[in-house]
């Protein structure tokens, strides 16, 4: 695999870019940081390269923000919580605010879809759907404004006393990198709904959707200093934004390995701290379900987003009887798929997301076959000097084995035998993660039994994979703390405040 090149101005055009929006994008010499309204550059001058991960050559030249950059960004984001410049606006004028940044998302769509694609490797069906999950967001967060509200309670008749939903101040938002433009919106479209500002990091192998998203922003009006987002490193930017003083709220998505460094981070001051993390979601099939289905999405279960989803099904439990049946089904299902370029309409899976991600991916599968797993089936993998890793089906595997256990986040899944439900639920319980599960079967009763057993967040029934916006996601034991989405997100990035008033003085 050979060293990224640097990038030169007909860079567009190798890259296949065809949208005038990317290739303006991509023609710039360099992109910069988000401070208090201003694309300004890094005080050091630090920049680093962001890679296409389908030709592994250099799309773009992205600011380093160090520690006096994201203190500017913390002290505009704190300057505009302070002065109430966004917080105090009329809600309904805040809803409006939001709307409109739905409605530049939609205009953008396509060219936001393909800049993710460029940059994440996922194929271009895969990242309008996730531009359609932001613009989504920013609707739904649009109408909460209106309806966040305290309560009045019930006291003696002398006293009045009552609550306020106050915004929490300042919000760092700490993004991972599969699908920026989903998680960004994830947690910018509801801490503004409810008057904070932000200062977002994104991931480094993928910032350049929400720096377009900056861009956005700023057309919609949003005043300066309300977002702010500083492009660098997780162990320089992100942890300086984690342990600030000024920063009320860290929003983090990414690995339980980050989230431990984040929680100790934020422990210092205290802040409160919502954390999004990994997973490894049994996907169970009883006998008595729909088999062809099951396959079906069992297959799209693990290899959707190339395989890089926190919630995707990647220990398929399958009943004994119909063991054979399930693995060849995949096995077909693995060899009909079409590994390639993301822009590509025909590819199906696209390339890892960056060089090391594709080397860790390796090694798991290195690691399942000298564990004793069988390398049941994997797609074919395209030459080229792309990250592509072949989706790959590992059978004969045991829930103690690395590849059953540990977050692989690329297109492999796990086939463990369970011999009936008790075992199923005990085996799929056993995981240090509690994202989701996933449960195929006929029979009624059993889907119900199953979803409270099953120790995770998220449980789905003859489905998998699928979030909604309006409903609360978040994951139980090391997958995370608190949860996004819904309702939840608007209790996540408000405090209550008590108000008591003598009356009769
Ligand atoms: P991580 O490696 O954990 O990185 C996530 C973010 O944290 C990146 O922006 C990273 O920065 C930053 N970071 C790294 N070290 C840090 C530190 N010491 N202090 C503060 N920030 C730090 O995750 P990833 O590889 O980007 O994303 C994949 C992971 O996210 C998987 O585990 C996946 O399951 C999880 N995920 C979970 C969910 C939900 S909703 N539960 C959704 C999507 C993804 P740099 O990358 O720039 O270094």
């Amino acid at each position: 695999m050979p060293t990224p090149t640097p990038t030169s101005s007909d860079a567009s055009a190798r890259h296949g870019a065809t949208e005038p929006g990317v290739i303006a994008f991509l023609g710039r010499e360099e992109n910069r940081l988000l401070i208090d309204g201003q694309w300004r550059q890094p005080r050091s001058g630090a920049r680093f390269s962001v890679v296409n991960p389908a030709s592994a050559t250099v799309l773009a030249s992205v600011a380093d923000a160090g520690e006096d950059d994201v203190n500017a960004a913390v002290a505009a984001a704190r300057g505009a919580a302070d002065d109430g410049r966004w917080s105090h606006l009329r809600p309904a004028d805040r809803a409006r605010t939001l709307n409109r940044i739905a409605d530049l998302l939609e205009r953008d769509c396509e060219l936001l879809a393909q800049l993710e694609t460029l940059n994440n490797g996922m194929t271009l069906p895969t990242t309008r759907g996730l531009v359609q999950y932001a613009i989504d967001l920013f609707r739904y967060y649009a109408g909460w404004p209106t309806k966040i509200h305290g309560a009045t309670n019930p006291n003696e008749p002398s006293l009045f006393n009552y609550t306020l939903r106050e915004p929490m101040g300042v919000v760092g938002a700490i993004l991972p990198w599969n699908g920026s433009i989903g998680a960004s919106a994830m947690k910018i479209a509801p801490a503004l709904a409810c008057g904070n500002t932000v200062v977002v990091k994104p991931a480094e192998h993928t910032p350049l959707t929400v720096l377009k998203l900056g861009e956005l922003l700023l057309e919609a009006g949003l005043p300066d200093g309300v977002v702010n987002i500083v492009t660098g490193s997780g162990p320089l930017a992100g942890q300086i934004l984690s342990s600030h003083p000024d920063v009320d709220v860290i929003a983090f998505t990414g690995s339980t390995h980050v989230g431990r460094q984040i929680q100790a981070a934020t422990a210092g001051t205290l802040k409160r701290t919502i954390l999004e993390l990994g997973g490894k979601t049994p996907n169970i099939i009883f006998p008595d379900a729909d088999i062809d289905k099951a396959v079906q999405m069992a297959t799209l279960g693990f290899t959707f987003m190339n395989g890089q989803g926190c919630a995707l099904g990647t220990r398929i439990f399958v009943h004994a009887a119909i063991h054979d049946q399930v693995v060849e089904g995949i096995g077909r299902a693995l060899q009909a798929m079409r590994v390639g370029n993301p822009l590509d309409p025909e590819t199906t899976v696209g390339p890892l997301g960056f060089r090391a991600q594709y080397d860790r991916v390796n090694a798991y599968i290195a690691d399942g076959k000298g564990a004793g797993a069988r390398l049941a089936h994997a797609a074919r993998r395209p030459e080229g000097d792309g990250y592509f890793v072949a989706p790959t089906l590992f059978t004969d595997v045991t829930n103690d084995m690395r590849i059953a256990r540990e977050e692989i986040f690329g297109p492999v899944a796990a086939l463990i035998r369970f011999e009936d439900e008790d075992d199923a639920v005990l085996q799929g319980n056993n995981s240090e993660y509690g994202l989701a599960a996933a449960v195929w079967t006929r029979d009624l009763s059993r889907a119900h039994r199953m979803a409270r057993r099953m120790n995770a967040g998220t449980i789905w029934i003859n489905m998998i994979a699928s979030l909604d916006i309006s409903c609360p996601f978040g994951g139980f034991k090391q997958s995370g703390i608190g949860s996004e989405l819904g309702p939840d997100s608007i209790l996540s990035y408000t405090r209550n405040k008590a108000v008591f008033i003598q009356c009769d003085s």
